[in-house]
C-alpha cells in the first residue's frame, strides 16, 4: 500500500530527458501503487486540450496505461497548466482535483495544493492569478484560434520570466502564516504542495498540534517524488536525471 506524489515536472519539447524520466518513473515506480498524485505544473505550458502535441499525446497514453493497470491517477492544476481540462484528463485516465483538496491518506487527512496560492507576499502575482483563474476569462481564451493562444503563451512566459528576475527569494516562497491558516481552515495536520521548487519536510504547529508541510521537488536536475504508506513517515526521494 503506497501512494506517490510528484509535481513541477514542467514537461516541454526542449526537455525530452524529463519526459523520458517520467515514462521510466511511471513504469518502474508508479506501476502497482495505489495512487499517483500530480500536484501541478506537470506541463510547462497549456493552452487548451485541443493542442494535442506528440509530447502531450505520449504522456496521456502513458498515464492511461498506468491508470488502466489499476493505479488511480490524480491531477491538480499548477500556475502554468491551469487550462488542462476534462478532455485531456479522460485521455490520461486521470481525475482532476480542485486546489485545495483534502484527501484521506491511510487514515491521515491531508491537504493538497499546488502551492502558488500560499505565496501571498507576491501581491502582483496573486492579482494575476485571480485573473487567470476567472472561468469567464478562461472560456473566452479557449475560444480563440490555437495559433493566437500559442502566441499569447509565449508572451506570458516572457513577461513572467522578466518579472521574477527582479523578485526577492522570500517573496517567491510561501508565507508561513498562510500555511497555518490553510491547515486550520481545513482542520488538518498535514499539507503537501509543490510550486516553490524547495523540496523539504517542515515541522510546524497548527490547530495547537504538531503539523507537517511537505514540499515536493521540481524535475530539473533530479527526479523527485514523495512516498506515503501506512505506518511509515512520508519520505521524499530523488534520483539524478540522466
Ligand atoms: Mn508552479
Amino acid at each position: 500500500m503506497t501512494t506517490l506524489f510528484i509535481s513541477d515536472l514542467h514537461l516541454e519539447e526542449s526537455r525530452p530527458d524529463i519526459t523520458r524520466a517520467l515514462l521510466t518513473f511511471l513504469k518502474e515506480r508508479a506501476t502497482g501503487v495505489d495512487a499517483l498524485y500530480i500536484l501541478g505544473d506537470f506541463f510547462e505550458a497549456w493552452i487548451g486540450d485541443d493542442e494535442r502535441t506528440p509530447l502531450q499525446e505520449d504522456v496521456a497514453s502513458a498515464l492511461k496505461a498506468l491508470s488502466d493497470s489499476g493505479t488511480a491517477v490524480y491531477l491538480m492544476h499548477g500556475n502554468r497548466d491551469f487550462l488542462i481540462g476534462e478532455d485531456f484528463c479522460s485521455r490520461a485516465g486521470a481525475t482532476l482535483l480542485d486546489d485545495p483538496t483534502v484527501v484521506d491518506l491511510y487514515g491521515t487527512p491531508t491537504l493538497l495544493m499546488h502551492g502558488d496560492s500560499l505565496c501571498t507576499a507576491d501581491v502582483e502575482y496573486q492579482k494575476f492569478r485571480a485573473n487567470m483563474r476567472n472561468p469567464q476569462w478562461q472560456q473566452m481564451i479557449l475560444q480563440r484560434p490555437l495559433a493566437d493562444r500559442q502566441q499569447m503563451a509565449r508572451q506570458l512566459r516572457e513577461i513572467s520570466m522578466a518579472k521574477n528576475q527582479g523578485k526577492a527569494e522570500s517573496i517567491m516562497d510561501v508565507t508561513p502564516e498562510e500555511v497555518v491558516k490553510a491547515l486550520e481552515a481545513h482542520g488538518v495536520q498535514r499539507l503537501i504542495h509543490g510550486h516553490t521548487h524547495r523540496p523539504a519536510i517542515h515541522e510546524l504547529e497548527a490547530n495547537g498540534e504538531p503539523a507537517r508541510r511537505i514540499v515536493l521537488g521540481d524535475w530539473d536536475t533530479h527526479v523527485w517524488w514523495l512516498e506515503v504508506a501506512p505506518g511509515k513517515t512520508p519520505d521524499l526521494s530523488k534520483l539524478a536525471l540522466d
